[in-house]
């Protein structure tokens, strides 16, 4: 892992003050509206937010699947935007500003999406490391929350399955740890609950489902933890995913290996690519793992990037400066085309050559 101070570009003062002026406007703005990434950690930071912050936000998932200002639902009679955890590239967000009815856009995020200003909550793109930030629960637990709300069990337990949802079984190498195990003792959750739970609210993704996600943001942020792992709205959501899995004709198939690459396609009609891909990482210790995935339903080709190894931070900034889709962070990062326009395989490698350390 790389030390976080060797690449910080800001101080902390400068990441309090913008999380401060957030939670500032969290409070002020009362009637706001949280548009949150369709995963666990998304889920369960707009939970963490209504539940402590600001019980009157309304919030609405982005078009699953779409990086986008597109892809941000219009709503009216809505004083402020809250943008969570949805990796917005930096263009996009000023072209949603640009949209104009909102007063205030602020942001809590730890994707790397070269974002900064007074109401961006993001330490990833003032330089802070992912080891020191790996969700947005834990960012909104550090430096949103009270200390007071922060503490209370229930939080608690959303935070950890925020970090359990990003990180997966990773969360063993991350100093987070000690918090997580922590949590599952007071609460008497194993670890593995926090999992479960995790991937019972990210069954409404891959299912493509945005209804379903709504609805775990609701489970959670009145019941926590505890009411996702009851909920049979969600099992049942998660029984459906399995069943589908089973029956349909996705498969994995690897296309080329050039070390360090190791590239895969996945032929799936379900939102499954980082599911896949990150498991296809873990195989591959080492290596690089490219994984095409051409999701017909969203009419788009998703080119995932995973290393358990190596960094990739600055293949976000080369491919993004090339006006293409992509977003990540340190050791993941997806590029998104639209189907039939996406790079070939010879082209993305020789890219990755120029910005793989
Ligand atoms: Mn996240």
């Amino acid at each position: 892992m790389t030390s976080s101070s060797a690449m910080r570009t800001h101080s902390l003062s400068e990441l309090r003050e913008a999380c401060f002026n957030v939670s500032k406007a969290l409070k002020e703005c009362g009637q706001a509206a949280l548009i949150h990434h369709w995963d666990a950690d998304g889920i369960f930071s707009a939970a963490i937010i209504k539940k402590a912050l600001a019980p009157e936000a309304i919030t609405a998932v982005p078009e699953i699947g779409n990086f986008s200002a597109e892809a941000v639902p219009k709503l009216s009679g809505i004083n402020a935007l809250g943008i969570i955890d949805y990796g917005l590239p930096k263009d996009e967000v000023s072209k949603l500003m640009s949209y104009g009815s909102y007063r205030r856009v602020f942001v809590i995020d730890h994707h790397a999406s070269g974002l900064k200003g007074k109401h961006v909550c993001n330490p990833i793109s003032l330089g802070f490391s992912e080891v020191e930030y790996p969700s947005t629960t834990w960012v909104i637990k550090e430096l949103i929350l009270s200390p007071d709300a922060g503490n209370e069990l229930s939080v608690k337990l959303m935070v950890a399955a925020g970090v359990l949802g990003d990180l997966g079984l990773r969360y063993v190498s991350f100093p987070q740890k000690g918090f997580i195990e922590l949590v599952a003792k007071e609460s008497g959750l194993p670890i593995a609950s926090l999992l479960e739970a995790v991937d019972l609210v990210d069954s409404c993704y891959r299912l493509l489902d945005p209804e379903c996600v709504s609805e775990a943001v609701n489970i959670a942020s009145s019941g926590g933890v505890e009411e996702v792992l009851r909920s049979e709205f969600l099992k049942g959501k998660r029984k459906h995913l399995k069943d589908v899995l089973r029956k349909s004709s996705s498969g994995v198939k690897e296309v080329l290996r050039r070390d360090p690459y190791v590239v895969y396609e996945l032929s799936s009609d379900l939102y499954i690519t980082s599911y896949v891909g990150r498991d296809l990482a873990t195989e591959n210790p080492g290596k690089v793992v490219v994984l095409y995935h051409r999701l017909k339903p969203l009419n788009k080709t998703y080119i995932y990037v995973r290393s358990q190894t190596k960094r990739l931070r600055e293949c976000i900034h080369l491919f993004g400066g090339e006006g293409l889709e992509v977003g990540g962070k340190d050791k993941v990062f997806v590029i998104t085309s639209d189907l039939g326009k996406e790079l070939s395989i010879n082209e993305l490698i020789s890219k990755l050559r120029r910005c793989v350390a």
